[in-house]
């Protein structure tokens, strides 16, 4: 059914390790910018210039890490100690949001109830006030301030806003009550109405790893890196050399008030990713992006038609990524697909995979109108799982090169 293609193995080198020559080093600053120079013009002649484009919190940054990971520079100590500063801010937004849930369901009452001393020397009830008080009503001030540890390997950032700092030191200062509130089973329960707040499917890895992410030796690992969340507010761009062939990669915002950057990077495109999480289908939007109630896969439906008839992408390839399988596969078996009132004409078996996945291909395919718009195809993805984007990123210059040469239109899958 798919036209993807098995590439031979991917040449690790990136844009500028390429122009890191010896000469540069030794002085010879004649020929190392001569060098660069032609690198540069050589670059601008042959790149694709790839954009990642879909609604906010479909995968978009995370697909653009792992052409990192896969085909980029390690991270320097420098970014690691921003990505740790990011998931020990995640980790405070999923409590504060699990316990706005725990308020809103009206299960207050099962927490401050148990008095039982855990394993950490305090109650459950202790560290439900604590994070309450601390973390969600803001009532009450640091209770240990000056206990910030300066050897903390992670400690502070200024490549992060300083309420994402800050956050991630009340992370430490609050790690015990988190992880006591986390193990219990009511907390467990609340999780699985995490949806009603927009809580990150992912950081439930996050909640599980409380000791190993508070400590003073912590240094994220790719996995962490992966599924942490910060939102993009200013597009990014990242040059890579994938099986000879150059890419230049632009990773920008979805989230609503961030499209209208959009077109300042359309000029000279060769190729689209699309990104739409599947898993979408039964979440609606977050209040601050709007001030009604709008389901998720209903914005990506639009979204994806509105890019598809935008002219200046007229002669762009479209490959859109219909990413989060895993949730979409873990949700599908208590969240049934008709019982969502845009869904209500899935007739295909609950708990279906390949039948839920094949409604939303269709969906989409039904979003494009007239052979004009250009070429599209389809990949099911899980942008968290390098292997499985190696694989992909492996087929798309392949993709791309042969529908450029290739002008009749084709939609396929894998
Ligand atoms: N489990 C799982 N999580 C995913 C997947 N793709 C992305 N995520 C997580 O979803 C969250 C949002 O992903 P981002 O890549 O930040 O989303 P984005 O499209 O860049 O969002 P904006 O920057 O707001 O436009 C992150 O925490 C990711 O780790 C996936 O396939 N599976
Ligand atoms: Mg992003």
């Amino acid at each position: 059914m798919g036209q993807c293609c098995h590439s031979k193995p991917t040449e690790v080198v990136t844009f500028t390790e390429s122009l890191s020559h010896p000469s540069a080093a030794n002085g010879d600053s004649h020929v190392a910018i001569d060098q660069l120079a032609a690198g540069n013009k050589k670059f601008e002649l042959e790149k694709i210039k790839l954009l990642l484009l879909g609604p906010g919190e479909s995968g978009k940054s995370t697909i653009f890490k792992q052409m990192r990971i896969l085909y980029g520079e390690p991270k320097s100590n420098d970014e690691l100690r921003m990505y740790g500063v990011v998931v020990r801010s995640n980790i405070i937004v999923a409590i504060r949001k699990l316990c706005m849930l725990v308020r809103q369901l009206g299960l207050e009452l099962k927490f401050r109830e148990e008095s039982q001393v855990t394993n950490g020397g305090m109650t459950r009830q202790q560290a439900y006030d604590e994070v309450i008080s601390y973390l969600v009503d803001n009532h009450a001030m640091d209770p240990h301030p000056g206990t910030i540890n300066q050897n903390d390997w992670v400690g502070h950032s200024n490549r992060v806003r300083p309420n994402i700092n800050k956050e991630a030191q009340l992370f430490l200062q609050h790690v015990e009550a988190i992880r006591v509130l986390w193990e219990s089973q009511d907390m467990k329960n609340v999780w699985k109405k995490r949806a009603l707040e927009n809580i990150n499917d992912s950081h439930k890895d996050f909640l599980q790893d409380v000791t190993r992410i508070s400590s003073p030796n912590y240094k994220p690992t790719d996995h962490d890196i992966l599924i942490c969340r910060i939102r993009t507010t200013q597009f990014t761009i990242e040059r890579y050399m994938v099986n000879d062939l150059n890419f230049e990669v632009y990773d920008v915002g979805g989230q609503r008030g961030q499209r209208k950057q959009w077109i300042e990077v359309f000029e000279g495109v060769d190729a689209v990713i699309f990104v739409a999480a599947l898993s979408e289908y039964d979440q609606n939007l977050s209040l601050n992006e709007t001030n009604r109630v709008e389901n998720r896969m209903i914005e990506s439906l639009n979204l994806f038609q509105t890019v598809m008839q935008n002219r200046a992408l007229k002669e762009t390839s479209v490959l859109l990524f219909l990413n989060k399988k895993d949730i979409f596969e873990e949700k599908i078996l208590y969240s049934d697909i008709s019982a969502v009132a845009h869904f209500s004409d899935y007739n295909g078996p609950a708990r279906d995979v390949d039948e839920g996945i094949l409604y939303f291909i269709r969906k989409f395919q039904g979003r494009i109108i007239g052979d004009e718009l250009g070429k599209a195809f389809i990949h099911v993805t899980c942008a968290t799982d390098t292997t499985n984007m190696k694989f992909i990123f492996d087929s798309i210059g392949t993709i791309i090169m042969q529908s450029n040469i290739d002008d009749s239109y084709f939609f396929g899958t894998d």
